[in-house]
């Protein structure tokens, strides 16, 4: 097997990728980052910005959850595509894509870091970030009001979607008045792809600073 992808199983954008590749139904050599050697070297000098997932196709090297999914796109043209070829249609599976990303993922992560001392603390309870989440949360539930998923078919961005908003409600619980993100959600951790990618998570859950729930998900 060429496919080698770098990654912790706890990590939203592993999770992405990962959704992407059993969509697709095409494995992959998991190379645990646990911070032991040999892998840990190895990663280092492969990828030195240190972040993951990335992913060594036989010597090509590519970077970014969404870099992944495209070059599977790319690569294995035979497979069910998750950014379309319609190029409209493609464009607002990308801009969904980076909403995830950057208004969803972003502020959780910023939470988390900040939980372990990574990242300074705003004294103000996250309260930046908490209204990034209020802003994002009632903008996706009237996105979601009558979509199944969020930019056409099930896509590059509900990849994103699917650890982001795990996360996020775990981080800052999406308010029961959002039924339709609230479905979402759920529609989104059961799906087959992204299910897996969460079961195999599981055992690291404990691992989740701001404290993972016992009873769901
Ligand atoms: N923009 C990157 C973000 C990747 C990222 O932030 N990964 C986190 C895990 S979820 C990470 O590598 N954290 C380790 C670190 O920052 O040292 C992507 O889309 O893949």
């Amino acid at each position: 097997m060429t496919l080698k992808l770098y990654l912790h199983p706890l990590s939203s954008y592993v999770q992405k990728a990962k959704t992407g590749f059993y969509e697709k139904g095409i494995e992959f050599e998991p190379k645990m980052l646990d911070g032991s050697d040999p892998v840990a070297s190895e990663f280092a000098a492969l990828w030195p910005v240190g972040r993951f997932p990335v992913l060594d196709d036989d010597g090509t090297v590519v970077f970014e959850a969404t870099s992944i999914i495209d070059y599977l796109d790319a690569r294995f043209p035979e497979k069910r595509r998750l950014v379309p070829e319609d190029p409209m249609m493609a464009v607002e599976v990308r801009m969904w894509d980076r909403f995830f990303d950057n208004y969803v993922s972003y502020p959780q992560q910023r939470m988390v870091y900040t939980a372990i001392g990574r990242e300074p603390d705003d004294g103000q309870d996250g309260a930046r970030w908490k209204a990034m989440f209020d802003t994002a949360y009632a903008l996706l539930d009237k996105r979601m009001a009558d979509r199944r998923w969020v930019a056409g078919d099930f896509s590059l961005a509900d990849c994103a979607a699917a650890p982001a908003l795990l996360y996020a409600d775990w981080t800052y619980p999406i308010p029961a008045q959002f039924e339709a993100l609230r479905t979402y959600r759920a529609r989104l951790l059961a799906r087959p792809s992204y299910a897996r990618a969460l079961d195999e998570a599981r055992p690291y859950r404990h691992m989740f600073p701001l404290g993972a729930p016992a009873d769901r998900d």
